[in-house]
């Protein structure tokens, strides 16, 4: 039987763990306070243990983030530490992708295509993308800081597979999150041999549901 915890008031867990194989696994599914299945959230276990290596190996292939009809896409990523990232442009207009944004200050000169090498984002935390040409496009790498993360679907889910046993702090950043660091929901400890099913209903971390954002209107793409 799953049992619930609440803490902090600002999110409820119900915690159900069962044996399974060799290594520990995560599934989380993520949801707003009106259990409406929140996608494109990050999660992340950071193992609480400092002295714990959590330097994350480097990735054998660069991610794309595209850019097709003046949106980034996807809109959200999270990479490990050394993680790459490619920034196409599918578009017909050139685009300016630039971010100002602690992890990672750069600028890819006006462009369409792909003539740039991919950005290499080895400082944890989020990076917010934007482009000069267009204000309305607004993207975020997320740059984890230990190597066991993932990205909820369209229905609210994560997975997070082969995690060493131990201790960590679950934590999680999405583009609906009042603070622009992650934000830690709960401390879960995992067996080698276990899955851990967790819920995770988010709540005053949110900031409150805004109207779409503005249409590109008539604009070329
Ligand atoms: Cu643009």
């Amino acid at each position: 039987m799953p049992h619930f915890i609440r803490f902090s008031g600002i999110a409820t867990v119900a915690l159900l763990a069962w044996s399974s194989g060799q290594a520990a696994a995560l599934h989380a599914l993520i949801t707003d306070r009106d259990r409406a299945p929140m996608a494109d959230t990050v999660l992340m276990l950071v193992p609480t243990d400092p002295s714990r290596d959590a330097a994350a190996a480097p990735q054998a292939a660069p991610q794309v983030m595209d850019q097709v009809k003046l949106q980034f896409n996807p809109q959200v990523m999270v990479i490990g530490k050394g993680g790459q990232v490619a920034f196409p442009n599918s578009d017909t207009v050139a685009h300016q992708v630039y971010s100002f944004s602690t992890p990672k200050r750069f600028s890819l000169g006006l462009y369409r295509g792909l003539p740039y090498a991919p950005v290499v984002f080895d400082q944890p935390g989020l990076v917010v993308l934007g482009c000069n040409i267009h204000d309305f496009m607004l993207g975020y790498v997320y740059v984890a800081e230990s190597p066991y993360f993932g990205k909820s679907n369209e229905r609210g889910e994560v997975h997070v597979a082969d995690i060493p046993a131990g201790t960590y702090a679950l934590k999680a950043w999405g583009p609906r999150f009042k603070e622009q660091e992650a934000q830690v929901l709960q401390q879960v400890t995992l067996r080698g041999d276990e899955t851990l099913d967790v819920t995770l209903k988010l709540d005053r971390m949110l900031s409150p549901l805004r109207n779409p954002a503005a249409k590109p209107g008539k604009l070329r793409y």
